[in-house]
């Protein structure tokens, strides 16, 4: 007879403990005894194979998880302080967020970068912003995970190299980075390459990491990006798991032996508003990986073991009455919780809105401060564990992810997939039929389309600088490229060069030579570039969808009737050209208005991810629109609009009406009216209300 699940757990559990016996693990709530782990019929046992239930046996009552509040804005000095703070204050890990030219391998100082330098994380162009960004911080002791994807080898070195110039070896060096670019190419958009050579880079990074440091995470495999650009559950599972197949394979094809590098995987999850989906997406991800790795012939039980980050959704918080996002972020941060994740990012309630302030990231690194420390959820493992309810859906999610894998690796796996763009589409059709349900109302969403305020206080946000920040970014730039000596630097970015051109050596390593050498970010990113090219994606727009969801809708039929009226009095369609500028590729807002828009009649054209102004205003021209949308999430508006603005009257195509979407604090409203904006939407606003009021606004124009 087998043993006991009990006892199989408690071996396990005393492993973990090491000195403390398990019995310190017991709790008294006044009366009532409380067992750190509780058994059903099942007796799936957490620690064990698939992990469903957890992949420590003692989860949080021996270790809660790791508080990271992703951050980073502005310079490395301003970012640096507030970590340090934040570290202060009960924060236990850190989270560098990058600014937008970093991720796209652009140094400060280049001209297509001019909006997003330092906006929407913090500017890192060489090895000395580095060194600000953490010092004072002892890369020995703390771990350090950086959202790198487009840029990850220049970034990565410089990590080493500052970290090196602190005293520190790789092999002590904690953290994660998130080197997950098959995710990019499907819904982030912050790539470089094309997918072939983005995957050697994976390689090149597991087999580093793998070599030199032990202790850190090679890659983080990310369905948070499929979740918020409208994934289903079961599509974020399938999407990132075949992710990681890719991944696994893309390292065994080097040779690796799969259990000498899989425990240094990591993921990361998006977890939403559906309570028990999002605690049983994580169950599910466990037992689901569990089983892929040991097809893959992984032995050790650690390679097996799903270790995951979440995120708390951005999407899901409302810019209107924002402080339920307070509310919508603790059920959420719950609910990663109870599915047993590794460590945690909060959002703050202004992030619909802005970057957030230090009293609303205080509040968000609070909400896990409370949970750890007031609600007792970490006394016992898996509290949810043998819940029928959470139990079926576990089962249900295991195997309609496993039926869409099963579906992506037909097709020759993910690298594949994602050029052929199916899985994209897959996830904007998605994303579009939710939009249709909260547009009829058929999803409610406190504050927006039920019991919305008449009127509403505007919140405080934080603006960042952006030309200060470029400036002191190019004196800084500057002075690095005055002070290395050229001949070393240029050598050395001449190896990777030649590295990348002969698909042989470590591009990782050759960028710590780089690094080390004081090249930049830009050149080092050049030099890769001058072999692989830059990826240029097609922008397809879907059609059908809004359309299909509004079947026999009135107020849809009101709107494409005006819209048909217009065309028949005009002689054409209304004309609208979607543009996203600067390097912000966050595409599932413009997405969704493109697809709407074009089922209403519109005219619709789509322009490509990362133009400047100008563009823009050259592609309004050649097609003769009467308007240009422009979506923005990355705080970049400030500068760019204004500029199209003017790079469109340059052109005499003042009357093409300029309309904005996305996130716009409400402070910047009256800025953007007086450059010139006809019309401004923010999240939450009902599209079908949106076409007809840039309807209005094109036959105002056109009738003056
Ligand atoms: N009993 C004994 N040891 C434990 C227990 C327990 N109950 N729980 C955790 N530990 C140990 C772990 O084994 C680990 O040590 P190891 O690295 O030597 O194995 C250590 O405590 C840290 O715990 P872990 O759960 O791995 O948490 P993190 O270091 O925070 O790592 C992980 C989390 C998801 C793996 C990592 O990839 C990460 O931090 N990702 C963040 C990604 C991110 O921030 N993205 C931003 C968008």
């Amino acid at each position: 007879m087998g043993k006991a699940p009990r006892d199989i757990w408690t071996h396990i559990a005393s492993t973990e403990l090491r000195d403390t016996p398990i019995d310190a693990l017991k709790r008294d709530y006044g009366g009532l005894d409380v067992d750190p782990v509780y058994f059903g019929a099942d007796a799936a046992i957490p620690g064990v194979e698939p992990f469903t239930r957890g992949v420590r046996a003692t989860m949080y009552a021996n270790r809660p998880w790791t508080i990271r509040q992703y951050a980073g804005f502005s310079t490395a000095e301003e970012s640096n302080r507030f970590y340090r703070q934040a570290l202060e204050r009960g924060q236990k890990g850190l989270s560098v967020a990058f600014d937008l030219a970093t991720h796209r391998g652009y140094d400060s100082d280049h001209p297509r970068v001019v909006g997003d330098v330092g906006k929407a994380g913090v500017a890192i162009d060489s090895v000395e912003d580095m060194k600000l960004l953490f010092d004072g911080i002892p890369l020995d002791q703390m771990s350090v995970s950086m959202t790198m994807n487009g840029a990850v080898i220049p970034v990565l070195a410089m990590f080493i190299v500052a970290a090196e110039e602190q005293g520190v070896a790789p092999e002590k060096l904690s953290g994660t980075i998130q080197n997950d670019i098959l995710k990019e190419f499907m819904v982030r958009n912050t790539y470089i390459y094309p997918p072939e050579p983005s995957m050697r880079i994976v390689g090149d990074i597991i087999a580093y990491t793998n070599q030199n440091m032990p202790k850190f995470n090679s890659i983080s495999i990310s369905g948070y990006h499929m979740h918020e650009a409208g994934a289903t559950a079961i599509q974020e599972l399938a999407y990132t798991l075949a992710d990681g197949i890719d991944y696994v394979r893309a390292a065994q094809d080097r040779g690796l032996d799969i259990d000498a590098f899989a425990g240094r995987l990591s993921f990361f999850f998006g977890i939403g508003m559906n309570f028990f989906v999002e605690v049983a997406k994580l169950r599910a991800a466990r037992s689901l990986w569990a089983k892929i790795m040991t097809d893959l012939g992984a032995k050790d039980p650690r390679s097996k073991m799903l270790r995951t980050h979440c995120q708390t959704s951005g999407v899901s918080l409302t810019e209107q009455d924002p402080y339920n996002n307070i509310v919508r972020t603790a059920y959420e941060g719950l609910a990663a919780v109870l599915g047993g994740t590794q460590s945690l990012h909060t959002n703050s309630f202004d992030e619909a809105i802005a970057l957030p302030t230090e009293m609303s990231s205080r509040i968000a690194r609070n909400t896990q401060l409370i949970l750890q420390h007031e609600t007792r959820i970490t006394d016992v493992v898996d509290p949810l564990g043998g819940s029928y309810y959470v139990e079926a859906l576990t089962r249900q999610l295991v195997e309609k992810a496993q039926a869409l894998i099963d579906e992506v690796q037909a097709q020759g796996g993910m690298t594949q997939a994602v050029q052929s763009g199916e899985p994209k589409l897959a996830i904007e059709r998605a994303a579009a039929e939710r939009q249709a349900g909260i547009d009829k109302g058929e999803e409610v969403i406190v504050g927006v389309n039920r019991y919305r305020l008449e009127t509403e206080a505007p919140v405080e946000t934080l603006e960042i600088d952006n030309a200060k920040v470029r400036a002191s970014q190019i004196r800084r730039l500057e002075a690095v490229r005055n002070r290395r000596d050229e001949a070393v630097c240029r050598s050395a970015l001449d190896a990777l060069r030649e590295y990348a051109a002969m698909d042989e050596g470590n591009l990782l390593e050759a960028a710590v030579a780089a690094a080390r050498a004081r090249a930049t970010l830009g050149e080092i990113s050049q030099a890769m570039e001058d072999v692989f090219g830059r990826h240029d994606a097609t922008t397809r727009v879907l059609s059908g969808v809004y359309a299909a969801s509004y079947e026999n809708d009135a107020q849809y039929a009101q709107v494409a009737d005006r819209v048909a009226t217009f065309g028949a009095t005009h002689g054409r369609a209304p004309a609208i050209f979607i543009a996203k500028m600067g390097q912000d590729g966050h595409d599932r807002g413009a997405k969704v208005i493109a697809t709407a828009f074009a089922d209403l009649g519109f005219a619709v054209q789509m322009g490509s991810l990362f133009e400047t102004p100008h563009e823009v205003a050259a592609h309004a021209e050649q097609l003769g629109v009467d308007a240009v949308g422009v979506s923005s999430l990355a705080a970049g508006h400030k500068t760019l609009v204004p500029e199209l603005i003017g790079a469109l009257r340059d052109r005499a195509l003042g009357d093409v009406a300029v309309i904005v979407g996305g996130v716009i604090p409400s402070a910047d409203y009256d800025f953007l009216r007086k450059a010139g904006v006809a019309e401004i939407f923010g999240p939450g606003t009902n599209v079908l209300d949106a076409a007809f009021s840039v309807l209005s606004t094109i036959e105002g124009r056109l009738s003056n």
